[in-house]
């Protein structure tokens, strides 16, 4: 019996296109002769009991009959066994979409609600990453009632860090709202850009020196492998959602020219933390590596990397002889398998 799977595409975030080009790349590389692939833009579906079955319900302490959740019904009338959730943004990747997929009973690809909400959050993955050890740029968090009631305790933690520093909303959705301050003058205007995306805000150092920033894929469930390192290099000083996705302004290099001892190092953290966020499926681990010193620092986890056939992720498996296709696969394959 071929497996049937639903790819979810689209949604309302500026990785719209983005999306959509992973989807036609996912869609051409499964084998149809395994599989069924039904491409579909998500609607949010919920489970209520109607008025009367409510009142019953709470008059016998107990939901009657009921049976299958809606979204379980639709999921097994449509009979699909699995879906590739190809999509961005805050109800994407956030954890609410996998929420949902396990609430109908529906295996999907990548990590679940836990991994997914941790990783989507700067501020969570620097604590989950902290206490497993992984080294990581110095920061601080900020609430958006601390910025409103207390201005001066949050310039005071930005004094911690020094200058220059980044400024990000926590939700790491994009590049956007992220500010680079140079100068004590900027920090207020950079505070009120990210705290008007975001109720909570990371404010973090920068590394001494420009650092190269080296990427490692992570592919598998409780017994992940890590790809060889590859290396994002960049024309600006600081890139932005624009120039982050406009074709020319970074290069990729795979592998990464590196000591043998740094890569294996890059390769072991990126391992450890995909375990420490509970990552399932798929994870691309951005690291900072300082030439001179040899500091290496996690910079962030990506549940759901860019991922059409020329995205660096699936170029990372490729460089260690998995195609587009065998890699889409094996996604499949361990979507599929008991969690
Ligand atoms: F389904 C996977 F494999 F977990 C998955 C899901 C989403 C891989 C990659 C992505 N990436 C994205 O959805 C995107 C936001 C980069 C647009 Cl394609």
């Amino acid at each position: 019996m071929k497996k049937r799977i639903l790819l979810l595409a689209g949604g309302q975030s500026g990785e719209h296109e983005v999306s959509l080009m992973s989807a036609r790349g996912v869609l051409a590389a499964l084998p149809r002769d395994r599989f069924e692939v039904t491409p579909l833009v998500i609607s949010r579906q919920g489970r209520w009991l109607p008025p009367s079955d409510t009142v019953r319900a709470l008059e016998q302490g107990r939901a009657e009959g009921g049976g299958e959740s809606l979204l379980k019904r639709v999921a097994s009338v449509s009979g699909f066994d699995l879906v590739f959730p190809l999509l961005h943004g805050p109800n994407g990747e956030d954890g609410t979409v996998q929420g949902l997929l396990t609430l109908a009973g529906l295996p999907y690809v990548g990590s679940g609600v836990l991994g997914s909400a941790v990783s989507m959050d700067k501020a969570m993955t620097k604590s989950v990453l902290e206490s497993a050890g992984i080294p990581q740029v110095p920061s601080r968090l900020a609430t958006r009632k601390q910025w409103r009631e207390q201005p001066e305790a949050v310039r005071d933690l930005a004094a911690d860090l020094g200058l220059p520093l980044f400024v990000k909303p926590a939700n790491m959705g994009s590049s956007v709202g992220i500010s680079k301050v140079r100068s004590e003058m900027e920090l207020d205007a950079a505070l009120d850009l990210a705290f008007s995306l975001d109720r909570r805000v990371v404010l973090e150092a920068m590394t001494a020196g420009k650092p190269r920033e080296l990427e490692v894929g992570i592919l598998g469930n409780d017994a992940p492998l890590a790809s060889p390192v590859g290396e994002l290099r960049f024309d600006a000083d600081f890139y932005d959602y624009q120039t982050k996705y406009t074709e020319g302004r970074a290069s990729m290099h795979i592998p990464a020219d590196l000591p043998k001892a740094v890569a294996e190092q890059v390769r072991d953290l990126a391992l450890q933390a995909f375990r420490a966020l509970d990552c399932a499926g798929l994870a691309r681990v951005d690291f900072f590596y300082l030439e001179d010193s040899g500091e290496l620092y996690l910079n962030e986890v990506n549940t759901m990397p860019g991922f059409t056939p020329t995205s660096m992720y699936p170029k990372l498996w490729e460089a260690a002889g998995w195609s587009y296709s065998a890699l889409v696969t094996r996604l499949v394959e361990l979507g599929l398998e008991e969690r």
